[in-house]
């Protein structure tokens, strides 16, 4: 699926914590039985704000392996419910990729640090209800997962 090499999100965009006037919700990510080895220290927060600009998620977790790529979406489900279950979509049975879906990528710095933000045009309501960060090798893995606090 070519549409995982490319890049979802800016680093350096305004983070949905600061985006004025608009509505954010937060969570702290939990992790997740399916993490691949070597992920037990990986920890952070997940924002999603929706205001003026439609929807703007950030996420930043610190204790990633080193260098390496990784990639979160928006679920539609809490993190009790199989771990977010399904992803959530703008439109059920649309296209599984952006911008029907809220997909972020990004790559930890050498001291395991990993942080961006994506922007939607449309807002996603109570909707999206968690994010769930993968590993880019190995999609089917969770590591975890963060319940926005609606
Ligand atoms: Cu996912």
């Amino acid at each position: 699926m070519s549409d995982t090499n490319m890049t979802y999100g800016d680093p350096s965009a305004t983070p949905a914590y600061k985006m004025a006037g608009a509505d954010v919700v937060k969570g702290a990510f939990k992790l997740l039985d399916t993490r691949p080895p070597g992920m037990d220290g990986a920890k952070g927060t997940a924002w999603l704000a929706q205001g003026a600009k439609g929807t703007t998620v950030t996420v930043s977790l610190t204790g990633l392996k080193p260098g390496h790529h990784y990639m979160a979406h928006l679920h539609a489900q809490h993190c009790s419910a199989a771990g977010g279950g399904e992803h959530f979509q703008f439109t059920k049975g649309g296209p599984a990729k952006p911008p029907n879906e809220v997909w972020l990528t990004f790559t930890s710095d050498k001291t395991g640090k990993g942080t961006t933000t994506v922007n939607n045009a449309k807002k996603t309501g109570k909707g999206a209800l968690a994010l769930v960060v993968h590993p880019m090798e190995a999609m089917d893995n969770r590591i975890a997962c963060a319940d926005f606090d609606f």
